[in-house]
């Protein structure tokens, strides 16, 4: 999607630390790093938001998270423990409107969140 700054990541138009890719999905470096692991994954497939899932998007929320669980074990914070997090809308805190899951790890995480 035009002037979507994920899709621009997604087509290499912006560069970013690319730490896994397929053809559905890509992960990469926050660039605003909240904890000493802290990943993007994103599908290539412009979705603005978690209201916009739907039965069609079922196979490719299994696969993102299947590959969340093989970063964490990559990463080395699969033993430890990580947290995954998707914002949604203004209240949850997204910033981007382009579907999109954090994977943090490297310490611990308090609860609840702020
Ligand atoms: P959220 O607040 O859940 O919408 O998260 C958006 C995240 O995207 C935020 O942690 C910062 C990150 N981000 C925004 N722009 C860029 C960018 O151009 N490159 C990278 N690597 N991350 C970005």
């Amino acid at each position: 999607m035009k002037d979507c700054i994920f899709c621009k990541i997604a087509s290499k138009e912006i560069p970013s630390s690319i730490v896994y890719e397929d053809d559905r999905i890509i992960a990469f470096k926050d660039i605003e790093p909240q904890a000493p692991v802290h990943i993007l994954i994103v599908p290539k497939e412009h979705i603005k938001s978690a209201n916009e899932l739907d039965e069609t998007n079922i196979e490719l929320i299994d696969h993102i998270f299947l590959i969340i669980r093989k970063l964490a074990e990559d990463l080395g914070i699969n033993e430890d423990g990580y947290r995954v997090v998707n914002n949604c809308g203004e209240y949850g805190g997204q910033s981007v409107s382009h579907i999109h899951f954090h994977l943090l790890g490297g310490r611990k995480f308090s609860w609840p969140p702020g």
